[in-house]
């Protein structure tokens, strides 16, 4: 039963309502208050193309995929979502729709490892061009844009060293020669920051990570406004099939309804840790914006609603120190990936930003970096502090 003619997860409603509710509606046969899980490969057709709703195979569309679908569209303010089976998917199909041979990306100089490979490996060999650049330089990156330039790609904060760029500013400079303006929103998340308000075109996500929240699913997504390029994506993920399958979509949309709440525990809970490590002797420097030394600390203030659950440091004892710390956490599991309630450590030169050695984005290897779970923080504090001792 509802009392209003205005759906829950209306734009109106708040980010926490929208979290909940957007794409969320309960099952109008049996009552059941979570939408059901439709694990279904195919839909019968009363008489040849008579879809009952809509659905005829679940490459095309499957009304679980459809439900996260819009919710992701909620939780960013966008027109359009799409949800893919991997964040690495979601750039391919992408970059994709909107590049041809010859054409030229600009990019940060510290994006992830695996989006650089992306671009640099697999759309570099049918011909793709790319500059990595300092995205909180505006004159670099002015100076990157050639005619060829569709694109460019923004990581804000930056994985792993948290760098914070302007999104507005970006967006007036990328609009004013023509590109398409690109934000990779996995580290902040919707909860903290909103690109396609800032002036973004197009958002990407790993939901793999805080979305996800659990680290028990990967995915990945699209979120914009603009109906043409979502035709033009949405084609190429039915076409090439890199589709989020239904349990998945169920498990990210699950997650999702508790990300305020949680990202609101991430970003404190990293706020006293980074504090705590700033002041350790054993630490040369801490990348975190929260922290009023961070060169982004007053854009990222503004530009987001709180720093998030992400923090580099660099060991002062060098690549010997940062390997031992890296493996010598309780609470802290060594593995790759973030965004989950449980903490993790990861050693970035030889784990997630392996593919980028050797390139003007490889890791420093002293760098180890760590994604706080929300965990009680004192036991969090505990074992960074044996684990620096
Ligand atoms: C990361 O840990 O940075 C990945 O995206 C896997």
């Amino acid at each position: 039963m509802t009392n209003s003619e205005t759906p829950a997860g209306a734009p109106a409603d708040g980010f926490a309502t929208r979290a909940i509710h957007a794409g969320q509606h309960f099952d109008p046969t049996t009552g059941a208050v979570i939408p059901p899980i439709y694990q279904s490969s195919t839909f019968v057709q009363d008489g040849i193309g008579g879809l009952r709703g809509g659905y005829e195979y679940s490459r095309s569309g499957n009304p679980t995929r459809t439900a996260l679908e819009t919710q992701l569209a909620a939780l960013e303010g966008g027109a359009h979502g799409l949800s893919f089976a991997s964040g690495l998917a979601a750039e391919d199909a992408l970059l994709r729709a909107v590049l041809s041979p010859g054409d030229h990306v600009v990019l940060g100089n510290d994006a992830y490892g695996g989006t650089y490979r992306l671009i640099n490996r697999v759309h570099g060999d049918w011909g793709i061009r790319n500059t990595p650049v300092d995205l909180g330089d505006l004159a670099a990156v002015e100076a990157a844009l050639l005619p060829a330039t569709r694109v460019l790609w923004i990581e804000t904060p930056s994985n792993p060293l948290m760098a914070v760029s302007d999104i507005a500013a970006l967006a007036e400079l990328g609009h004013r020669r023509g590109l398409l303006v690109v934000v990779d929103n996995t580290f902040a998340s919707p909860a903290l920051q909103q690109p396609l308000a800032l002036g973004a075109d197009v958002v990407v996500h790993s939901t793999t990570k805080y979305l996800g929240g659990h680290s028990d699913v990967i995915g990945g997504a699209l979120i914009l406004n603009d109906d043409e390029l979502h035709e033009k994506v949405r084609f190429l993920q039915f076409a090439a099939g890199a589709v989020s399958a239904p349990m998945d979509a169920f498990l990210t949309a699950r997650g999702i309804k508790t990300l305020d709440v949680r990202m609101q525990r991430h970003s404190a809970n990293a706020q006293a840790i980074a504090e705590r490590l700033h002041a350790h002797p054993a630490v040369e420097r801490v990348y975190y914006p929260g922290l009023p030394t961070h060169p982004g600390h007053e854009l990222a203030a503004r530009q987001m609603s709180a720093f998030g659950g992400m923090i580099a440091l660099a060991l002062r004892g060098g690549e010997a120190a940062a390997r031992r710390f890296a493996e010598s956490m309780r609470l802290f599991q060594l593995a790759e990936s973030l965004g989950g309630v449980e903490s993790l450590v990861n050693y970035p030169s030889a784990m997630t930003h392996a593919s980028v050695r050797g390139t003007e984005l490889e890791v420093a290897p002293n760098i180890v970096r760590l994604s706080v779970g929300i965990e009680d923080v004192a036991d969090l504090l505990a074992d960074l502090e044996q684990a620096l001792a």
